[in-house]
């Protein structure tokens, strides 16, 4: 087995190829594909962030560690996902409008497709009227909204706003989440649920929906 703290290393210095091939070798070898997101991905990407804010990093460098990030994501993804079973929820997830980070919303995306949700990944730069549609056409009874960015959170409250407006509000459970959101800004918007991590989101779903954890 080898050492994945090649993996982690990987992630860090944006080198996609030994990413992929890493976490390939690791799934061959029977590590489980949680393991790989939490003890290694996660981290990773949490020290590119910390060198991103004390200038070791600038953009081009988070780019390259972001696409190292997804090649291995991209492996697991799959494997996180439900066995077939019938949906416990439908879920539109999207990064709400003028923010373009997915990282974080793919992970939340896949842990909940491993939860047994069936998720309609809404993309980037998500409108109130995009979450509506998936409400209102695909039937979705939980909107979860991705912000990373101070300046784009406040279109998670548009977003409930233009949901009450529509007359739909009640038919969903609204869950929130990203780096900037805390549980406090959870109830002042008039969410349903936060959570820091993308487990966590999986429970904070099942549980606004009356599930149990
Ligand atoms: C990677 C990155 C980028 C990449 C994004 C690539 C991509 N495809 O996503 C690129 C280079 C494109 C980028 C661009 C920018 N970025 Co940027 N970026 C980051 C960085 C380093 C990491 C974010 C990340 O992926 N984290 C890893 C994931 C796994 O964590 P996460 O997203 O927080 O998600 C977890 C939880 O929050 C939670 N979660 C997330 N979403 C949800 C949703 C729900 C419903 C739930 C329940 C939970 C949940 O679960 C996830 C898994 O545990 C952060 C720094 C940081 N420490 O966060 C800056 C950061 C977010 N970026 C920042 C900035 C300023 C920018 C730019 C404006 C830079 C520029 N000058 O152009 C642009 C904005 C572009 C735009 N319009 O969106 C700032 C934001 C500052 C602020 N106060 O708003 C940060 C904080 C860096 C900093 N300290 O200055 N960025």
């Amino acid at each position: 087995m080898q050492d994945l703290k090649v993996l982690h290393k990987a992630v860090i210095e944006g080198d996609a190829r030994t990413a992929k091939r890493t976490t390939e070798q690791a799934l061959a070898g029977g590590v489980k594909p949680l393991e790989l997101v939490q003890d290694y991905l996660m981290p990773a990407m949490a020290e590119v962030g910390r060198r991103f804010e004390t200038n070791e990093y600038f953009v081009p460098e988070l780019l390259i560690s972001a696409r190292a990030m997804k090649a291995a994501l991209e492996l697991i993804r799959p494997l996180l996902a439900a066995s077939g079973a019938e949906p416990v929820g439908r879920v539109a997830l999207g990064t709400v409008k003028g923010d373009l980070h997915d990282i974080g919303k793919n992970l939340v995306g896949a842990m909940l497709e491993g939860g047994g949700f069936e998720v309609l990944d809404l993309g980037v730069n998500v409108s109130a009227e995009q979450f509506i549609a998936a409400v209102k056409e695909k039937k979705a009874n939980i909107v979860a909204m991705s912000a990373l960015l101070t300046t784009t959170m406040p279109s998670m409250k548009t977003t409930i706003d233009r949901l009450k407006e529509a007359g739909v509000r009640d038919q969903v459970k609204v869950l929130i989440g990203g780096a900037p959101i805390t549980r406090k800004y959870a109830e002042q918007v008039g969410a349903d649920g936060y959570s820091e991590s993308a487990a966590g989101a999986v429970a904070m779903a099942r549980q606004t929906l009356g599930l149990k954890a």
